[in-house]
């Protein structure tokens, strides 16, 4: 029978069961017939391991061949989740693996189950990646992905009795990585500290000493959907050169000896947990810089393999940079190409310039990576060296276009001024590439009238872009909702919408057809019941299936205003306890859903996890509500959960102050699996019609407005909100437990309610009250639900990678022939 990759047919499933056997009793040495879920679900990832490999050879010998522009995407986040599900989906060998495993008696889904989430990103940013990747493979683009290989991904969350996050280790790697290649032959050097010598007469400097270590390299081949190409991602691990400093050792000095190789396994160590939040340490530009070096240096070796001039490099290569994270790599080209390869600075400064784009996420103020000037000169002095020469001569360019004037200049420097000096990395970013994008159309153009306000006028307008961002439909339909692929499958006549979400607009008007939204409530009733058996299993809460599932599932934090939902799920409990059975009868019964994670060292969005599990005990044993209204928190959010609640969801709640949240992406996942968006006005009501949509509160413009008046010219919150002054009160009284426990979070809104939540809270209950209305007509409401979903193919990250290959990176598609 045919073990070897090359010969197994797709189709056939005993072949495909021989290649699972023989990896039992190869790779993972044991006997056939001793063979627990676990070993099966290793030996089945190493047989799909085997055809990836196969299709990562072939892409890499066609893209060798042919010398292709390459675009290369440098994200410290990569959250991928689960691999074995998505990888034989895309392969076109699902059912065959199915067989296969049945055929050893096994139920693949209880393979699926044994995987663990390879989770190496907070959230949105880190989703965005690995949804990207699988576009740029499955749009056959020559692209890698470049990132950390941690060996703690983002932390576990747990719950207290009394509700409060805890934090435990995710030991991901404890277990094999069955998913990744090591590349123990692929290491580069890395310098951290040491001292620079300048080189007489030339722009060259010597940097030595200090500590060195090795970066080494970690492959996951990455499938495209029906197509035989594989991108991948290269992650970088953190080694010391040696085992010990032989000269401390020889000393006597023992514990000299291998402190050095404790601080160099530190740097891959762990996953900053923190999102949309800055945090200045060192450790932190150790991996940012471990990590774009070690890229850079094998992305050019690439390069200088094809044997062309320097001033070529931006016709073979574009690198396009997830945020500010990888901006140090800037310097590092330039270091690269001054010191070490000779080119005169200001050539080196043309190349460098034509090979970066930049996108940011954020245009809050505590995401912007800013670095205490004292500690980037201690780890990374030759880079400070040409950071100042870099800001020289721009500084200078400003300077010549407006003379005198110092106030720009003190705005725009990459360097900010003050007691202590900082690095301004978005600033740098902007200064060295040539494009730089926001997420969103209304995020890139807040970008452009406020935080980036001067460099559009210096670059101008072309220089800043948009590029919309998007989620797979892949793992985000076809995955994680088998049944809605199926029916839009069959409804086609083709499986096309997988490759071009467009198609999806074909169906819009099957919003009218009976028998169509018979099918569509049946199977949005199947996924709720498959997530009411979990809640019921993992967190007893015996849920409604009849109600109206609101998912608000995102990380905790102010802005996303998790606060104002809570609140409003008080007053709603409130309503219903004083409610006579005859106005009990007309109200409609939610189950409100919140999962996430908030950074460790966030207080206050911790605080907020408390009062929800709270506020759901309460709500969940209070037999006198029967079954009106449910309150669930999730615990460990992660993407395969969100697998599991997003196709169950009615009502995605968006609830982020306007203007603040630069795109958001589980909205858009929640709206293609047909939940209904309540939210604060974006642009996803544009594309699915406001009329789909439940919007309400302020908008972005009137944001500075209302915070100015919150707290120079405050109102009372009885005046300002008299709902939500009647909830606090609630809360006072000591239902939800102690009051003492939430009022520092009670007092932000007391206080400057910098997140507009009493002002947004009338506007939201109305809003809900909108929802309820359209619920109790069913036809309506599975009309919407059906209109929602298929206007969302705009929002296929296939049409955004798609968007930056023509607009941004200007790499072509280069399929492996069959
Ligand atoms: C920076 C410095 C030090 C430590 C951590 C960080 C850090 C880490 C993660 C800063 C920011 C992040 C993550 C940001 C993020 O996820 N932003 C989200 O990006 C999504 C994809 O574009 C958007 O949809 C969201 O709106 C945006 O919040």
């Amino acid at each position: 029978t045919a073990l070897d990759a090359n010969d197994v047919d797709p189709e056939d499933a005993q072949g495909v069961a021989n290649t699972v056997v023989h990896h039992i009793t190869t790779s993972l040495a044991r006997q056939a017939g001793n063979m627990d879920t676990l070993a099966a679900y290793q030996a089945t990832a190493l047989s799909v391991r085997d055809q990836l490999i196969k299709r990562w050879n072939e892409t890499t010998t066609y893209h060798t061949s042919r010398a292709p522009k390459r675009i290369y995407y440098l994200s410290i986040e990569w959250l991928i989740g689960r691999s074995l599900d998505n990888a034989v989906l895309n392969l076109g060998m699902r059912n065959t693996y199915e067989d296969a495993t049945r055929k050893l008696g096994f139920n693949f889904e209880d393979l699926l189950n044994e995987e663990r989430d390879a989770a190496l990103g907070n959230g949105g940013l880190g989703r965005l990646a690995a949804c990207y990747i699988d576009s740029m493979a499955t749009l056959c683009l020559p692209g890698w992905g470049y990132g950390l290989r941690y060996n703690y991904g983002i932390f576990k969350q747990l719950l207290s009795s009394t509700g409060e996050q805890l934090e435990a280790p995710d030991p991901w790697l404890d277990r094999e990585n069955p998913w990744e290649i090591p590349r123990l032959d692929v290491a580069y050097p890395i310098r951290f500290y040491g001292h620079v010598e300048s080189v007489p007469n030339s722009d060259k400097a010597v940097w030595q000493g200090g500590m060195e270590c090795l970066a080494v390299a970690y492959d996951t081949p990455i499938p495209g959907y029906a197509t035989k190409n594989c991108a991948n991602i290269r992650l970088w691990s953190a080694k010391p050169v040696q085992g010990f400093d032989l000269n401390s050792f020889n000393a006597g000095n023992y514990e000299a000896s291998v402190q050095a190789s404790s601080e160099v396994g530190n740097i891959t160590q762990v996953l900053y947990p923190n999102d949309n939040m800055y945090a200045g340490k060192l450790l932190r530009l150790q991996q940012q810089y471990l990590w774009t070096s070690a890229s850079l240096q094998d992305i050019l070796r690439r390069f200088l393999k094809l044997d062309k001039p320097w001033s070529q490099l931006s016709d073979f290569i574009c690198i396009q940079m997830n945020d500010t994270h990888p901006t140090i790599a800037i310097a590092e080209l330039m270091r690269i190409l001054v010191d070490e390869e000779d080119v005169p600075y200001d050539q080196a400064w043309k190349i460098t310039t034509k090979v970066f784009a930049y996108t940011n996420h954020t245009v809050l103020p505590e995401a912007l990576e800013k670095w205490e000037l004292s500690l980037f000169e201690k780890l990374l002095p030759r880079h400070l060296q040409l950071i100042y020469r870099i800001n020289y001569e721009f500084m200078g360019q400003v300077a010549k276009r407006w003379p005198n004037d110092m106030d720009r200049m003190r705005r725009m420097s990459i360097i900010e001024e003050g007691t202590p000096k900082y690095v301004r990395m978005a600033h740098l970013a902007i200064v060295g590439s040539f494009k730089v994008n926001g997420v969103a159309e209304l995020h890139s153009q807040l970008l452009q009238s406020t935080i980036f306000r001067d460099f559009v006028e210096f670059k101008g307008r072309d220089f800043f872009t948009n590029v919309t961002n998007g989620i797979t439909p892949r793992r985000w339909v076809l995955q994680c909702n088998p049944e809605l692929a199926e029916l839009v499958t069959h409804t086609l006549g083709s499986d096309q919408w997988l490759t071009n979400a467009q198609l999806l607009r074909n169906l819009l008007p099957m919003a009218e057809d009976v028998n169509f939204r018979k099918a569509w409530d049946v199977i949005k009733k199947n996924n709720k019941r498959r997530l009411a058996d979990v809640l019921e299993e993992e967190l007893g809460i015996l849920v409604n299936v009849d109600s109206i599932f609101a998912c608000q599932i995102k990380r905790m934090h102010e802005y996303k205003r998790q606060t104002l939902n809570i609140f409003a799920i008080i007053h709603r409990y409130m309503q219903i306890k004083k409610a006579t059975p005859e106005e009990r009868k007309k109200m409609q019964p939610w189950t409100f859903i919140f999962a996430g994670k908030a950074a460790p060292g966030y207080y206050i969005a911790k605080l907020v996890i408390r009062l929800i599990v709270n506020v759901g005990k309460v709500i969940n044993n209070d037999l006198d509500i029967g079954d009106l209204l449910n309150v669930c928190f999730i615990p460990d959010y992660s993407v395969s959960i969100a697998e599991v609640l997003i196709p169950a969801a009615d009502v995605s709640v968006q609830i982020s102050t306007a203007g603040t949240e630069a795109s958001g992406t589980s909205n858009m996942k929640l709206a293609i699996n047909g939940a209904l968006l309540l939210g604060t006005v974006d642009e996803i009501a544009e594309d699915a019609g406001e009329d789909q949509c439940f919007m309400f509160g302020h908008l972005a413009d009137q944001v500075q407005q209302v915070r100015f008046n919150n707290s120079y010219n405050p109102i009372p919150l009885d005046q300002r909100s008299p709902e939500l002054a009647e909830v606090f009160k609630y809360i006072e009284s000591g239902v939800f437990g102690d009051a003492h426990i939430y009022e520092s979070l009670t007092k932000t809104v007391y206080e400057h309610d910098y997140y507009l939540v009493s002002n947004d809270f009338g506007s939201y209950l109305a809003a809900q009250k909108l929802v309820d209305d359209v619920w109790a007509n069913r036809d309506e409401w599975t009309k919407k639900a059906i209109l929602t979903a298929f206007a969302m193919g705009d929002f296929s990250s296939d049409r955004s990678v798609q968007d930056y290959a023509d607009g941004i990176w200007g790499v072509e598609s280069e399929r492996v022939p069959e």
